[in-house]
């Protein structure tokens, strides 16, 4: 049966090490077994307990001090080292056993998803493992008209640049303020609820370019729905874990 890997990408701070958390807790209370991966050489503080940890190769701050770089700098330089050691994540998970393994990765998603080195390092998990990417907006950005036109965007150039399916989520759905707009604040929305929403409320250049956009790259998502999770109250969590199944099962040979 082929490993099932969850990969956890978005800009920085919209809850990527948190919902790691989470969403692994919420498989360990149902039963399942969960491996932790960390990516990101420049975390601090993290409030899980990883087997793989990036930060045993390379750790950013070390990279600042030694080499007197800047943040931006450094952490280019820490994937970079990270990646010409992607041998190790690949043998790391591929020798875990647990029943899901959940990767979290950098604050700076760019250097994921547009630097080679990056490239390289989700490339050693997919060897490794049947992945599918978690896609984060932080909805308390907005989680209707067009930020969410946008985030669904972001969501398929992530699924374009690393050749993995994603599911776009809307994190912090628990600090939202922005319910009550013209989709009802609900645990998921249809892409197509969306892209109405641009048409009725947003009238001009901008909703008119995302409307077409959107609606022509809505077809390669792997899910219709963007779902809302909240790594403080669970809520979405369920729905997260069925929506990954419906991907991990249309990726053919997974059932
Ligand atoms: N209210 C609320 N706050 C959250 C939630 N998830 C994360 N946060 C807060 O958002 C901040 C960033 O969360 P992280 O999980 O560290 O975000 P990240 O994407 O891993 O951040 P970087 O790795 O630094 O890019 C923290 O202060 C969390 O307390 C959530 O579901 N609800
Ligand atoms: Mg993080």
């Amino acid at each position: 049966m082929p490993r099932l890997s969850v990969v956890f990408l978005g800009p920085a701070g919209s809850g990527k090490t948190f919902l790691t958390r989470a969403f692994g807790r919420w498989l360990e209370d149902s039963g399942f077994s969960v491996g932790y991966v960390n990516l990101d050489p420049s975390v601090e503080y993290l409030p899980y307990k990883p087997l793989f940890d990036a930060r045993d190769i390379i750790k950013t701050r070390d990279l600042m001090e030694k080499e007197n770089l800047g943040p931006n700098a450094a952490i280019v330089n820490a994937i970079d080292m990270l990646a010409e050691r992607n041998v190790l994540v690949y043998e790391a998970i591929k020798n875990m056993g647990s029943d899901y393994i959940l990767i979290d990765t950098p604050g700076q998603m760019e250097i994921v998803i547009f630097r080679s080195s990056g490239m390289r390092l989700i490339r050693a998990v997919k060897i490794a493992t049947t992945p599918v990417g978690v896609f984060l907006l932080d909805s308390t950005l907005g989680r209707w008209g067009t930020e969410a036109a946008v985030s669904i965007l972001l969501a398929a150039i992530a699924q374009l640049r690393l050749d993995i399916p994603m599911v776009p989520v809307l994190s912090k759905s628990d600090a939202s303020k922005l319910s009550g707009g013209p989709i009802s604040p609900s645990i998921h929305v249809e892409v197509d609820e969306v892209l109405k929403t641009l048409n009725t409320v947003e009238a001009g250049l901008l909703s008119e370019m995302l409307f077409e956009v959107v609606g022509s790259v809505k077809k390669y998502l792997k899910s219709g729905r963007l779902i809302a999770v909240s790594s403080v109250t669970g809520e979405g969590l369920d729905e997260l874990y069925k929506m990954l199944h419906e991907v991990f099962c249309a990726c053919g040979d997974l059932t």
